[in-house]
């Protein structure tokens, strides 16, 4: 029997009960399929701050590196400025395991109305691909006369060749191996960040010559974001900085319905290290206790965990017992505009899987 090792970060908000709805639909898989999955949880996030000052212990990086991989709920707390929770947990996290591939997929499912006009199940099916470990999100930069009426910041984009190139080429190789409409498109804003972006592009223009068989495009960030709501069925592959990943990635969810639809996995695919699958939406703390969020994009997100770690039948049982749950429309949480709750949306499903 194949047996895998996970650290549980359930963290803040509603990561606790969408993270418990996705172990719950993996158990009911465990004895089908032959796998175990071992569960160790590590109380995490913005209660661990307010008792000892920081988000995670200040060996966490350690104890994390045991595991096969991380299964995260969500991190925001309504009392500490979102930097705090960021910087202090889930950005190290993505970093310390060089988990520079972020998968952020959004599909049209079967049941699910788009806020935009005449889109049906399946004519939206895009994945953004975030760069995860370097970008706007390098943590580089410091402040001046902090407190001070002349106070000054500076923050630091890192785009390095290396990075660029790995995280593009992963996209070229994802784009072949959809076999969907062979186009990668690159988001850019090199018109006004004449040196980072511009690295950026390079790289893309030296990948792309390796893939003649794939389309390609690049777009500005702004022309994206026009693009995903104006014809969102042109993107197959979206590749961009970790900022333009980010911003792009919660549009996809938008557009295809709720961002609580939406999974993502941050890869390190050279499986050096451990890999962290979430969900794209945080905390919700205006939901959050009301047994009333969302739990689909974590089962998701649990559904990708399982995939990495070689149960791809497994995964795909999950997808379709999702998209079952959802084309029949009876059962649906709010962000959906049904009445479910939190625990009922997770039933539904593993009834589907049964
Ligand atoms: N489930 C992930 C989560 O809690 N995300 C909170 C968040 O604000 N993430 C920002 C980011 O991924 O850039």
């Amino acid at each position: 029997m194949a047996q895998n090792k996970i650290a549980v970060i359930r963290g803040d908000g509603i990561g606790g009960e969408v993270i418990g709805q996705g172990i719950r639909v993996i158990n009911a898989l465990e004895k089908r399929h032959n796998f175990r999955l071992k569960y160790t949880e590590l109380p995490w996030g913005s209660d661990w701050y307010f008792n000892t000052g920081a988000m995670m212990p200040h060996d966490a990086i350690d104890q994390l590196s045991n595991y096969d991989a991380i299964y995260l709920g969500a991190v925001g707390h309504p009392d500490l400025q979102d930097h705090l929770t960021l910087n202090g947990l889930l950005l190290p996290i993505r970093r310390a395991f060089d988990q520079y591939v972020c998968l952020r997929p959004s599909i049209l499912y079967p049941g699910i109305t788009s806020p935009l006009n005449g889109y049906k199940s399946g004519d939206i099916d895009l994945v953004v691909i975030r760069e995860n470990t370097e970008g706007e999100y390098a943590n580089a930069g410091g402040f001046q006369y902090l407190d001070f009426s002349t106070e000054l910041a500076v923050q630091t984009a890192i785009f390095t060749r290396h990075g660029c190139e790995r995280v593009i080429k992963y996209a070229f190789d994802l784009a072949v191996s959809r076999g969907k409409q062979n186009r990668v498109t690159s988001i850019t804003k090199s018109n006004a960040q004449g040196y980072g972006m511009v690295v950026w592009d390079r790289a893309f223009e030296r990948i792309a010559a390796e893939y003649p068989n794939i389309e390609t495009e690049s777009l500005l960030i702004d022309a994206a974001c026009m693009e995903f709501i104006r014809s969102p069925n042109s993107f197959d592959v979206v590749v961009g900085s970790n900022l333009f990943g980010d911003i792009l990635s919660d549009i996809g969810g938008m557009i295809t319905g709720s961002i609580g639809l939406s999974p993502s996995a941050n890869i390190d695919p050279e499986r050096r290290f451990p890999s962290m699958f979430e969900p794209v939406h945080g905390s919700a703390p205006d939901i959050a206790g009301k047994g009333i969020s969302n739990p689909i994009a974590t089962i998701l997100s649990g559904a990708m965990m399982l995939k990495h770690l070689g149960q791809e039948q497994a995964s795909n049982e999950i997808e379709a017992a999702v998209l079952e749950v959802l084309s029949r429309k009876t059962i649906l949480t709010q962000d959906l505009g049904g009445m479910a709750t939190t625990i009922e949306m997770g039933d539904a499903i593993i009834q589907a899987l049964n």
